[in-house]
């Protein structure tokens, strides 16, 4: 296991109010020409982080996915496994999620104690995440892959509860998602209750398809905004909403 720098950083980057862009790469959508625009668009554009990752991927193809990033860009390559099978020594680091919003026990501990004995003996940085899925308005892959039950997306005390107790259980992050392709995107009065009660850094994604509702989300408190449907839609949307990320750095 790799020493904890990427957390350092992100631990550092709370501090100072310093605001970061994840952009969600599906692997199984690597080869598609919009995916090589978005990939360009984000190395243009200074975006923070990769996050690799999809709730139904081949796992051939998320060795070659990381491959072909690593061969024109730094930007740090964070697995996001959608299960135990999604794992590769060429990223940087891996969320090591808990599902806890949901009561199935292999995505609390299952698939962990299978996944343990690859991630101890590689080199990737671990980031143990307490994740959350809150209902984003519409049935998503994950919700049904996960067999649970996103937190109602108007219940802030059932979210601020989750977050805390992931926080107390010793996770490193909480990361708070609606769902690819959600939808209604988390609420800023959400983000803004749970980042008000931890100490952690927060990640937020699911629906964010503008630079207003990305802004809105750092100001209430997201330290990390995740998007990946609206960019495979319109890459162009990258610059913008990088710059609204952003935009808040410069006032610190
Ligand atoms: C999904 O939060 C990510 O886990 C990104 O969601 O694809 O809706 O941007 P979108």
């Amino acid at each position: 296991m790799r020493d904890p720098k990427l957390y350092q950083d992100l631990l550092k980057a709370k501090k100072e109010n310093e605001k970061k862009l994840a952009v969600l790469i599906d692997p199984d959508k690597v080869r598609l020409d919009k995916v090589q625009e978005v990939l360009h668009n984000a190395i243009k554009a200074k975006v923070d982080y990769f996050f690799i990752g999809g709730s139904l991927v081949v796992n051939d193809m998320l060795d070659k996915c990381l491959e072909s990033i690593k061969e024109i860009c730094d930007i740090p390559m964070i697995l996001f496994p959608g299960n135990s099978y999604q794992l590769s020594y060429r990223a940087d680091a891996i969320l090591f999620l808990s599902l806890i919003s949901g009561r199935n026990a292999d995505l609390l501990i299952g698939q962990h104690v299978i996944a343990a004995p690859f991630i101890k003996m590689s080199p990737l940085e671990v980031l143990p995440t307490g994740y959350m899925l809150i209902d984003g308005g519409v049935s998503t892959t994950v919700s049904y892959i996960s067999n649970t039950k996103p937190i109602p997306a108007d219940k802030e005390d059932i979210a601020v509860c989750t977050a805390v107790a992931g926080e107390l259980l010793g996770l490193k992050m909480i990361f708070m998602d609606a769902g690819s392709g959600a939808k209604e995107p988390i609420s800023t009065d959400m983000i803004s209750s749970v980042s008000g009660a931890i100490q952690l850094p927060l990640i937020v994604g699911g629906g964010i398809k503008t630079p207003e509702k990305a802004l809105a989300n750092v100001q209430a408190g997201a330290d990390v905004v995740v998007i990946g449907t609206a960019f495979e839609k319109d890459p162009n949307l990258i610059m913008e909403i990088s710059d609204a990320v952003h935009s808040l750095n410069t006032l610190v």
